[in-house]
């Protein structure tokens, strides 16, 4: 019989900690959820009314079931407690504990850059901008761990043909809040902060990419990102940044926060790829929280819609 292969050393921990003692000695050495119309009469946001009266969800709307792995779900209680969320902690239980500072709602968004208008959008503004839909998509976090997560949200692409960029926009840069009274870990050094992240034009139009609104049919609890997040399967779970308030269409590729931290670890693509490990540990395989060890699939499993993307990209160089 063959031994599976161990854990990673700490994999859930180690990595990231470890590099922001590094970066912390570097320092020092001086260097809602509204009721909203999204169709006809009568179409109304569906996991926002179910939280409002606490019934069960109504049926999901035309569009769920989409892209569905068939695989088994995470549970509620660990995809909502089991977090990267460094702005409340850098342990994995520590977004779950803390987040209870953030206030989602009101909510604004501001869109900027290579566009035809800029604009500040309220979160009930967004909702309406695309028909919501849930997905359920296998995430993997570059720690090699992963989560079969059952996401509500709007695709991006129908979002982005709403705010129309212009000719010149090449790529989409993200923005977390920033606001250390409802992000206490932003008074630490864990990260540069807010949080930043983003995706050439063509990867934000791709079908998979997600604006995520929601988990299990119920509004985005705090610790996943509320009110807005970015969901794209087939890269590491760091892309997905989280509690967005900007949206900036650039003719330039943007920074993005695990890049700037350490350029030689963490890419700006950061495709999932099992043939490219991290430089200090294996990404062939993953952890599936609350199940096995399973062999880690190029793309995350999702080549089938985004390979074309990079096919004259040498990803082991723009990993
Ligand atoms: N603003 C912000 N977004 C973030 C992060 C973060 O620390 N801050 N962590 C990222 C990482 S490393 C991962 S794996 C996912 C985790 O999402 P989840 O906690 O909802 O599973 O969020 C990403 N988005
Ligand atoms: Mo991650």
């Amino acid at each position: 019989m063959k031994k599976l292969p161990k854990e990673p050393p700490s994999s859930e921990i180690t990595p990231e900690s470890t590099y922001k003692r590094r970066r912390e000695f570097i320092r020092n050495a001086g260097i809602a959820m509204g009721v909203a119309a999204v169709g006809g009469a009568g179409a109304y946001y569906w996991h926002a009314a179910a939280a409002e009266d606490g019934k069960p969800p109504p049926p999901p709307p035309p569009g769920a079931g989409k892209f569905d792995t068939g695989e088994e779900k995470t549970s509620f209680e660990d995809i909502t407690h089991y977090n990267n969320f460094y702005e409340f902690g850098t342990d994995k239980t520590d977004p779950a504990a803390n987040a209870g500072t953030l206030k989602p709602k009101p909510w604004t968004v501001v869109v900027k850059g290579e566009v035809e208008k800029e604009l500040r959008l309220d979160f009930d503004d967004i909702l309406k901008m695309a028909t919501p839909e849930q997905r359920v998509y296998r995430m993997r976090c570059v720690e090699a761990w992963s989560m079969v997560i059952p996401w509500d949200g709007l695709p991006l692409a129908d979002v982005i043909k709403k705010l129309k960029p212009t000719a010149k926009a090449k790529y989409v840069a993200f923005k977390t809040l920033l606001d250390p009274a409802q992000m206490p870990g932003q008074k630490g050094t864990a990260l540069e902060w807010p949080y930043v992240e983003g995706l050439r034009m063509d990867e934000a139009m791709n079908p998979l990419t997600l604006l995520a609104t929601g988990i299990y049919g119920k509004p985005l609890p705090n610790q996943n990102g509320a009110p807005l997040r970015l969901v794209t399967p087939w890269k590491y779970g760091f892309k997905g940044i989280k509690s967005i308030v900007e949206i900036n269409f650039t003719e330039t590729q943007p920074p993005t926060s695990w890049n700037i931290a350490a350029p030689n670890e963490y890419g700006f693509y950061a495709n999932v790829n099992p043939e490219v490990d991290h430089p200090r540990w294996s990404q062939k395989t993953e952890r599936r929280v609350g199940g096995k060890r399973i062999k880690t699939l190029k793309f995350n499993g999702y080549g089938e819609q985004v390979a074309a993307m990079y096919k004259d990209l040498d990803l082991t160089v723009h990993f």
